[in-house]
């Protein structure tokens, strides 16, 4: 597809938000701070062989201190908005009971600052960082830590929810259920299907339960959910590698999308799942379809599938998460979603990114140079245009991430971030792709075609 040559925000609708994300335990640190609980991650860091650094998150991007300056840079970037998580073990220490005022006053001063600077805050419950307690009893596959999230949400929806533009319940809940409890590469951890099933039942019901008792606030700020969608291609039109990319299809996006937007599991799925498939109790699937006011959408690529497994496209480019680079995915699931679900609220692109190793560091005037991340970010901005135009109601995008940060089981060693973080001093250094998307956003909304002059303007430090 075309990419607008210069792209810039004027090209958008002009209510279209443009923000940067991050979660809490890839970059807070301090967590041992103000009554902060143990969560699944700082167990998990400390199994040797689980982090490829043999990293954790006890320091990260101390943004629990430094958060007045890293708002501050966000603030010169341009951006509309921030998307943040909030950690549950600074809320609840062990999950449950009453809230930790402390932890709760580090948000509200973080929700303040946004204001203050004229950023919307867009807040997520919870990515990834459960209470180590509740996963002591079973995790997500125990239903009563589906109640303990709806108590938490209202803990934090009472407090927080008057001043934030949007509210997700859970972040990529196929990485919590499915990466974490049967591919074993998350904590907690494990190798177990039937397990990872239940635990996605879990984190669902958790989803709809905390909606409820969101609701019952009469909040304004809009309700929703974040799901990572893989827009699944089959390596040729024979049918068994149709059928292989279906299968793909169900399991990655199918399985979160058909309970939230139709009350039902793909029955497909529930045929292979067999004797692991969730065990649904009646009322779960209208709890779980309760209605959401926008669906969060992280993009990052697509997957090929063939009968024999995965493909790589040899012609393709890769980011360093080995991440096949292929913006009009980006397109192909946003006018997908369009099509298949009637009840789908608006969208928002709540995360999209790509790692490189950024090797060179910063340079003499303390500036990375990432061409490859510019013009990822040019492409799949493209790309969400290109839905746009073909009529797929998309309300915002977020740049996964505004600074790099603790990629997980990768540990320190992948960067995504827009600003680079020099982890020696904790110093944060403009990349070229954070100047690229500031000069995108402040281009001024020209009537004629913009100049190259006015989109290679130095950045405002
Ligand atoms: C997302 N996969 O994670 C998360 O929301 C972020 O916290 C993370 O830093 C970012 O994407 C980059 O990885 C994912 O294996 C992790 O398909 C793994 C997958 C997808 C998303």
């Amino acid at each position: 597809t075309a990419t607008p040559d210069p792209l810039h925000r004027a090209a958008f609708p002009a209510d279209f938000t443009f923000g940067v994300a991050t979660s809490s335990f890839q970059i807070e640190g301090a967590t041992n701070a103000d009554g902060r609980g143990v969560s699944i991650w700082d167990t998990f860091c400390r199994e040797p062989g689980r982090i490829h650094d043999g990293s954790t998150g006890d320091v990260a991007c101390d943004h629990y201190h430094r958060w007045p300056e890293d708002l501050n840079l966000m603030r010169d970037l341009g951006v509309d908005a921030y998307r943040f998580s909030v950690a549950w073990p600074r809320i609840q220490a062990d999950g449950r009971g009453p809230a930790n005022t402390k932890g709760l006053d580090f948000y509200d001063r973080l929700v303040d600052g946004l204001l203050e600077r004229g950023l919307q805050p867009h807040m997520t419950l919870y990515h990834w960082d459960l209470p180590q307690a509740l996963q002591d009893i079973g995790g997500w596959t125990n239903r009563d830590v589906a109640l303990r999230f709806a108590e938490y949400a209202r803990i934090v929806a009472e407090r927080l929810g008057g001043r934030v533009r949007s509210i997700a319940t859970l972040n990529e809940p196929w990485c919590s259920s499915i990466l974490s409890y049967q591919i074993g590469e998350h904590a907690p951890g494990l190798r177990d299907r039937r397990a990872a099933v239940a635990a996605a039942h879990g984190l669902l019901l958790g989803h709809g339960l905390a909606m409820r008792e969101m609701r019952a606030l009469t909040l304004d700020a809009d309700l929703g959910i974040v799901l990572n969608l893989n827009p699944a291609y089959p390596a040729s039109d024979r049918p068994e590698d149709v059928a292989a990319a279906r299968f793909v299809d169900g399991t990655f996006n199918r399985w979160f999308l058909d309970p939230i937007l139709r009350a039902q599991y793909p029955q497909d799925i529930v045929d292979a799942y067999g004797a692991d498939a969730p065990d649904v109790h009646s009322g779960d699937l209208d709890i779980i379809a309760a209605p959401i006011d926008f669906m969060g959408v992280n993009y990052y690529s697509r997957s090929v599938s063939s009968a024999d497994g995965a493909i790589r496209p040899s012609t393709s480019s890769y980011t360093d998460m080995n991440w096949e680079v292929y913006p009009q995915g980006l397109t192909d699931l946003l006018v997908r979603l369009h099509h298949d679900y009637p009840n789908l609220p608006p969208i928002m692109i709540t995360e999209n990114g790509a790692a490189y190793p950024d090797a060179d560091g910063p340079d003499e005037h303390g500036i990375v140079h990432d061409p490859e991340r510019v013009q990822y970010f040019q492409q799949h901005l493209g790309a969400t245009l290109n839905a746009i135009d073909a009529g797929v109601r998309v309300t915002g995008y977020f740049a996964w991430s505004f600074m790099d940060n603790f990629e997980w089981a990768y540990g320190y060693k992948k960067r995504f971030g827009l600003f680079y973080v020099n982890y020696g001093n904790q110093m944060r250094h403009w990349k070229d792709s954070a100047r690229w998307y500031q000069t995108f956003l402040n281009a001024a909304p020209a009537a004629h075609a913009p100049q190259p002059e006015e989109v290679i303007a130095a950045p405002q430090h």
